[in-house]
């Protein structure tokens, strides 16, 4: 179904709008993810959020990644909440305890778990910003790359290592929180063996912010993550304590590819700024295990990378996003070709039911499928992002240029809210949500006839979406 195209004022609008989002969420040094429901720093939020900035200011952008750096622990872990203030959000630092590990940061509570490692994608959408810019941004952007290369390096190997002990090609997970997508059916099966033991009491604050509970995780959901929060605590935040004793360890596709897309980046933009040759061959290392890890998980039934539990020693088959792991790390063209069509087609964006051709986060065609859960299947802008981000990448430029369209047309309300009832296109969870303004930002940048260059990252151009006027 062909998508109706934003006029030139609801570009304008949405770009002035997206903007201001960004400025109200603005701590100084960082951004919270939300204004109400996640008022601090998330570490895959930081990445999207620093490349929507780039648009607009390179050094400001730059800033988020120095901030979310600033929370590193010495095991090279980057974590997935910095918390710089007190507030209503749960589970807070109290609940976490990481000053039981020796390797948390000192200066910043912080949780004791990961998030997905979009970090390098979004530094090299920033050094490009910057080189189209040139001047001090291109040096200031240049400069960070060189002197943070070995801490994305850091954190790269902490994933390669720690959470990929026995060299599968898989980064270990070991709370849903992990991989992003909390909920998600992919983590039925190992949720289903977590059962939670003795724990402080807790109340959850998250759904006094959310119109209907419905949207959110349900209790029993919750209490299994706040009993793996504790095993965390219980093993002093060493993975391989946890490893022996944690009750929920699954080697995660979606997480794998990311390693290895930003592994690929971070040897790219080493090798042509000069870093250290063994830190570049280390990162070509990293890429070419973790790509070789998702392409051994595919399913050859349904062409969609699977989730490997690592209690059972199987593979889980759920129609979710995560199966598009392969677009993101690429490595094996004909798939990549069924994956492009498969995504575009009657079973994910180009389901008949759909108010909006943009990836849902579950198959609608999926028993799985729930339209009004979170996770569950509502629609995640910064998800359509990262294939539409993946498939230019790619050379698909066409498909990912669709997925760019449909997603702009769902978010010309421009209440730019966490996700979206896919039937009906209505907005849920939380509303100015820092990283789906961000990604509008890109995604309009991304429309500017000759103002980014067409290499492999998010330009292409279809005739249909130049605005008819003057910009
Ligand atoms: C959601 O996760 C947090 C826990 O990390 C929560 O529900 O409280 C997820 O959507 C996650 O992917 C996201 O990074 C976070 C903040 O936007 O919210």
């Amino acid at each position: 179904m062909p998508v109706a195209q934003p006029t030139p004022n609801d570009i304008a609008l949405m770009a002035g709008r997206a903007g201001y989002v960004l400025k109200a969420n603005d701590r100084g040094r960082f951004t919270v993810a939300s204004p109400t429901l996640y008022p601090h720093m998330w570490s895959w939020d930081a990445g999207f959020v620093a490349l929507g900035i780039a648009t607009v200011s390179v050094p400001r952008a730059l800033d988020e990644l120095r901030t979310l750096l600033s929370g590193q622990w010495t095991t090279g872990m980057i974590p997935h909440i910095l918390f710089h203030s007190p507030s209503d959000y749960f589970p807070d630092p109290d609940r976490w305890r990481t000053q039981v590990a020796a390797a948390r940061p000192v200066g910043v509570p912080t949780s004791g778990i990961t998030q997905p490692p979009i970090h390098v994608v979004a530094l090299s959408r920033i050094l490009h910003d910057a080189r189209r810019k040139g001047g001090a941004d291109q040096e200031l952007a240049e400069a960070f790359v060189v002197e943070t290369f070995p801490r994305w390096l850091a954190w790269h190997r902490y994933l390669a290592t720690a959470r990929d002990p026995q060299g599968l090609g898989l980064v270990e997970i070991h709370h849903g929180w992990e991989s992003g997508m909390d909920d998600s059916p992919r983590w039925d099966a190992p949720y289903s063996r977590v059962v939670p033991g003795p724990m402080p009491p807790f109340v959850r604050r998250d759904l006094a912010h959310v119109a209907d509970p419905s949207q959110r995780p349900s209790d029993a959901e919750y209490a299994r993550y706040l009993w793996l929060v504790e095993q965390k605590v219980r093993a002093r935040y060493d993975d391989a304590v946890y490893r022996a004793t944690g009750d929920f360890v699954v080697g995660d596709v979606l997480v794998s590819a990311l390693l290895a897309a930003s592994s690929d980046l971070l040897a790219d933009l080493g090798a042509e700024l000069g870093a250290d040759p063994d830190g570049i061959e280390e990162s070509r290392a990293i890429a070419r295990r973790f790509r070789t890890g998702v392409l051994r998980s595919v399913d050859p039934a349904t062409d969609l990378a699977r989730d490997l539990d690592l209690r059972t020693g199987e593979y889980l088959s759920v129609e979710s996003a995560a199966g598009f792991a392969p677009l993101v790390c690429g490595g094996d063209d004909a798939l990549l070709r069924r994956q492009r069509d498969l995504l575009l087609g009657p079973r994910w964006c180009g389901h008949s039911r759909l108010r909006w051709p943009v990836v849902p986060s579950v198959s609608p065609a999926s028993p799985a499928f729930r339209e009004r859960t979170y996770w569950r299947g509502p629609q995640w802008p910064v998800l359509n992002w990262l294939m539409a981000w993946a498939l230019n990448r790619s050379g698909e430029q066409e498909a990912a240029n669709a997925l760019r369209l449909a997603g702009l047309a769902q978010l010309v309300d421009c209440d730019f809210a966490e996700y979206y009832e896919p039937l009906t296109g209505e907005q849920l969870g939380s509303k100015d949500q820092s990283w789906t303004a961000a990604i509008a930002l890109d995604f309009l940048a991304a429309r500017r006839p000759g103002r980014r260059r067409h290499v492999r990252l998010l330009t292409a151009e279809l005739p249909a979406v130049t605005p008819a006027g003057p910009r």
